[in-house]
């Protein structure tokens, strides 16, 4: 039944000096796409959700001195740091957050967590398998000190797809056949677009496979709950160089020069899969899906029914019920937007959608709780090394290039 309280939607809750909850330090290091959405997601997640403690928003940390106070002030972080080392060594940083590129997530994180600090870090977790190897060791030491590591696969927690995987765990599908998933978005469809660091492999360890590849990859092995016993893979890089970015970029924009460099990563990328039970696995990723901007769609079959979701319209899951008659069984729309669903009793009235920016306050309520319980949060540094080895073998499967080749002769 739902409050007063709940039909009022989130309130202010206590001020700071009423509010007898330990604090919890954050420092995040990086402030540009993803650190603004974290950023509002901490800013957000004490004010919504009822937490054992009360997140504070201590330092954030970049390189250039005024563009790091302008994006603290911006988005609400206490201090700035030019040195991330420096973040971490803050005694009022408990949690440190790291928004970077990928090739200094290892280096940061196993000195965060080192130093006794809970860490978050940004997916793909590491630009090699030897990296996250690293990290999470890094993070099984760190926990026998109490301390936790999770990775930022936030698709975990749209109120949609954790329903749908409740729904995957009550057996309500059955026995799973088919996990078909895509993620497909468009904003390098022009060749014009610059080489920012997303398109370079030292920076960023591949291109569309661990940008969008890692979270469709995280998805299924968190839906389906089994490990993929191989993969067979294509890759793509259509557009083999590109301006040099002549400034620094904005979310996914930069402004581009005369200049060219190499794209060094993939544009795209497909690959198949089996799961050990059986179930058959598709992935496709690429930022070159013309009109497609951030179309994250998957489907499930199983033997007693199918369940399919849309990014685009992330408040609704698809849902077919084998066991229903068949002259009246469907695909039929679920609003996910009920108290009763996953991470909603703490929003709004039921129809009043939630979006994007939700997920990274569901992301921090649940670190909050694995902080403050002494458990290992989901998706673990341990998640994110089971996802590395699976890019790690798409590539090389892709360089391998098993692909039969067809012999056409006239008819
Ligand atoms: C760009 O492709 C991007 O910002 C990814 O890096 C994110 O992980 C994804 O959630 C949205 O798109």
């Amino acid at each position: 039944e739902r409050t007063d309280s709940q039909d009022a939607g989130p309130t202010a809750g206590p001020t700071a000096a009423q509010d007898r909850r330990p604090a919890l330090g954050v420092g995040m290091v990086g402030y540009a796409f993803m650190g603004a959405a974290h950023s509002q997601g901490w800013r957000t997640v004490g004010r919504v959700f009822d937490l054992p403690m009360r997140p504070v928003l201590a330092a954030v940390c970049g390189r250039d001195a005024t563009a790091v106070r302008a994006a603290a002030d911006r988005h609400g972080w206490a201090a700035a740091e030019t040195d991330w080392r420096a973040l971490v060594a803050r005694d009022d940083v408990d949690v440190v957050d790291i928004c970077t590129p990928g090739d200094s997530h290892a280096e940061i994180a196993v000195a965060a967590l080192e130093a006794g600090k809970h860490v978050l870090c940004e997916k793909p977790l590491a630009n090699t398998v030897a990296e996250a190897e690293a990290m999470a060791a890094a993070a099984e030491r760190a926990r026998a000190h109490g301390r936790v590591a999770m990775v930022g696969f936030n698709y975990r927690r749209v109120p949609a797809l954790a329903y749908a995987r409740r729904l995957i765990a009550r057996g309500r599908l059955g026995a799973l056949r088919h996990v078909r998933m895509t993620y497909l978005q468009d904003w390098l469809v022009d060749p014009a677009f610059p080489l920012t660091w997303r398109l370079e492999r030292e920076h960023a360890g591949s291109g569309a496979l661990g940008d969008l590849g890692a979270h469709i990859v995280d998805l299924a092995l968190h839906l389906a709950g089994e490990p993929l016993e191989g993969v067979s893979a294509l890759t793509e890089t259509f557009v083999r160089t590109r301006p040099l970015p002549t400034g620094a970029p904005g979310g996914l924009r930069a402004p581009g020069g005369t200049g060219r460099g190499p794209v060094t990563v993939d544009d795209a990328a497909l690959f198949t899969g089996r799961l050990a039970s059986g179930a058959l696995v598709s992935f496709e990723a690429t930022r070159m899906a013309a009109g497609r901007k951030n179309a994250l769609r998957l489907e499930v079959n199983g033997e007693r029914g199918s369940l399919a979701f849309d990014l685009e319209r992330l408040n609704e899951l698809s849902f077919y019920d084998g066991d229903e008659p068949a002259e009246s069984a469907g695909f039929r729309r679920i609003l996910v937007t009920e108290p009763d669903h996953p991470y909603l009793e703490a929003w709004w009235p039921p129809g009043h959608a939630l979006g994007y920016e939700h997920t990274f306050a569901h992301q921090a309520r649940d670190l909050v709780h694995a902080i403050a319980s002494g458990t290992e949060p989901e998706p673990s540094f341990a998640d994110g090394l089971r996802v590395q080895r699976v890019l790690a073998a798409v590539e090389e499967s892709a360089r391998k290039n098993a692909l039969y080749t067809l012999v056409h002769t006239p008819v």
